[in-house]
């Protein structure tokens, strides 16, 4: 059936206004103003591109070990804050990202939460994190999760600061109104196996007979960076280059190939010296943190200039072209397997 086409009713824009304010009282809005931002044509982001310099962060960190311990603060962390979400703690519309201190000899108190973590360890020797029973030395440049609803505790038995980047997933926790936190009984968590047993179980491209997995999260908690730059590197030598990633490769699941927890997706990537990577758009914004290198980052219309360790954030749908100086390995890490679950993923080449 043919609608027939109705003319436009022609209405003093006084008579609306008077109209939406007496809808207001009702808790009544029209659709008719609000749609053209409600649905937008392609992602319209909320919060901009940003780096944060490490040598910068760092001596604020430091301070921070000055004014307030692990346990007093139960998490000493500085949040890093999208300069268009402040207040919000979060450095994209869904994920939270931030610095974390340990100083020699302090424990974080166990606990754990409904939002899943991940860490990428910057630097220091001699820290740990316990997950699930087992402790996992921190190295820099690895990898480690905290699946949701795990507990985890940290300490440093070194002799020097270890610092590590957080990202958690809270504010899509908090959007779905799904929070839970609970403390572990003691400071720390009962260890009911030896370092290096999931590792052994489910690290060694091997499995435990006839294993069916037990959660939507990877049973290997910590990929060691000493692995992950052996694989760049011999990929590197192998070729090719792709011309958006370099050489790209993301963290898995071992037991189902999937991302290492449900919520996040993370990534190393190793770029060249004089390497200009080509236009790439993807609809999850991620977050970046410079394992080895420098080198600068078209985003959008701003150009951001990184070293070691700093942390620079590209948002959603933004267009990104790096261009490092020198070879270059970046971390990375967004909620692209939510998105993928949602059926809302989407990326563009060039
Ligand atoms: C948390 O548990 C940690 O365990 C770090 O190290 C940052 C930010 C928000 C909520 C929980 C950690 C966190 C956090």
């Amino acid at each position: 059936m043919s609608h027939p086409t109705s003319p436009e009713i022609q209405v003093q824009e006084s008579v609306r206004r008077e109209f939406y304010q007496r809808l207001d009282s009702y808790s009544a809005a029209p659709l008719w103003t609000a749609l053209a931002k409600l649905v937008t044509s392609e992602p319209r982001p909320d919060y901009v591109p940003a780096c944060w310099n490490y040598a910068q962060m760092r001596a604020l960190l430091m301070e921070s070990g000055d004014l307030i311990t692990a346990s007093e603060a139960e998490r000493r962390v500085l949040v890093l804050e999208n300069p268009n979400l402040r207040g919000l703690s979060q450095i994209t519309q869904s994920l939270y990202a931030g610095l974390q201190l340990i100083l020699p000899g302090e424990i974080a108190p166990s606990h754990r939460h409904a939002a899943a973590a991940l860490r990428l360890v910057i630097e220091g020797n001699g820290g740990y994190t316990a997950v699930d029973g087992e402790r996992i030395t921190m190295h820099p440049g690895d990898f480690i999760i905290t699946p949701s609803w795990t507990f985890h505790d940290h300490g440093n038995l070194g002799s020097e600061p270890v610092i590590w980047l957080d990202g958690l997933d809270v504010p899509i926790v908090n959007m779905f109104t799904t929070s839970f936190f609970e403390g572990y009984p003691q400071e720390t968590q009962a260890i009911v196996r030896p370092e290096g047993d999931a590792a052994a179980r489910f690290g060694a491209t091997l499995l435990p007979l006839e294993y069916t997995p037990q959660s939507a999260s990877s049973p290997l908690f910590v990929y060691p960076y000493s692995r992950s730059r052996e694989a760049l590197d011999q990929l590197y030598r192998n070729g090719p280059l792709d011309a958006h990633h370099g050489i790209k490769l993301q963290y898995a699941n071992p037991a189902t190939g999937g991302s290492p927890m449900p919520t996040m997706a993370a990534f190393t990537q190793f770029l060249p010296a004089g390497f200009k990577s080509e236009n790439y758009q993807s609809t999850d914004g991620t977050i970046y943190c410079v394992v080895e290198g420098r080198g600068c980052s078209r985003i959008g219309e701003e150009t951001v200039e990184w070293g070691p360790h700093d942390v620079f954030v590209v948002p959603a749908w933004a267009s990104v072209q790096h261009q490092p100086s020198e070879d270059s390995v970046l971390f990375s890490f967004s909620d692209r397997p939510a998105q993928k679950a949602l059926g809302l993923w989407r990326e563009k080449r060039g």
